[in-house]
């Protein structure tokens, strides 16, 4: 069950709120509600999750419910999050390969991922993009050589997406879906919309 909890505390004064473009849009998660691949004992979890900008970036900002310590590149992967710029759901693209419910009209998509340490504690986290075409094809833009890469602080990891990647600007709103990869829940770890103003 996932929750936009500051939506939920206002839904019964609010019920539009959810609707509303945030500066700021925040998820709080279960913890233990991932199941990994055979080989991977410690599937990211996440427990919170923050979507916010500084006038240069989208920040994606990620508490896990312990440190990731990949021993794959595949294990490093903590979060999938698909951005609909125009907010058209006629341009773009099926979201997280059309696989994971109706997420439509997606123009990029990001792979936020730790770094990998050869087994000991990720250090960093950064975001991949891709863009979306309309038949789900997918185009690299930013590999994870390319990407910035922000410090961990703690369980908490931070990913920067850069306006000028995905072609928007300050004022702008746009929409985004994050997913938590491991759920397995009737979701598919899907978090609800957030309309995004960008700082
Ligand atoms: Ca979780
Ligand atoms: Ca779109």
């Amino acid at each position: 069950m996932k929750h936009m909890a500051l939506v939920l505390s206002l839904l019964l004064v609010a019920p539009l709120f959810a609707a509303d473009p945030q500066t700021k849009i925040s998820y709080t998660d279960p913890a233990g509600d991932v199941t990994g691949a055979d080989d991977d004992p410690h599937p990211a979890d996440v427990t919170a999750l923050n979507l916010t900008s500084d006038g240069q970036y989208v920040i994606v900002e990620l508490t896990l419910a312990a440190v990731p310590k990949p021993t794959s590149v595949f294990q490093s992967l903590l979060l999938g999050v698909a951005f609909d710029v125009d907010k058209n759901a006629k341009t773009g693209g099926p979201g997280f390969g059309g696989m994971h419910g109706d997420v439509p009209g997606i123009d990029f998509e990001s792979e936020v991922f730790a770094s990998f340490e050869d087994g000991a504690i990720s250090k960093t986290a950064a975001a991949s993009l891709f863009s979306v075409k309309a038949n789900g094809n997918q185009s690299s833009i930013l590999g994870s050589t390319d990407a910035v890469s922000t410090p961990a602080k703690g369980k908490t990891y931070t990913a920067k997406v850069a306006y000028k990647d995905l072609g928007v600007k300050a004022g702008q709103t746009i929409r985004i879906f994050a997913r938590e990869l491991n759920d397995r829940g009737a979701q598919d770890g899907v978090f609800p919309a957030a309309l995004l103003t960008l700082k």
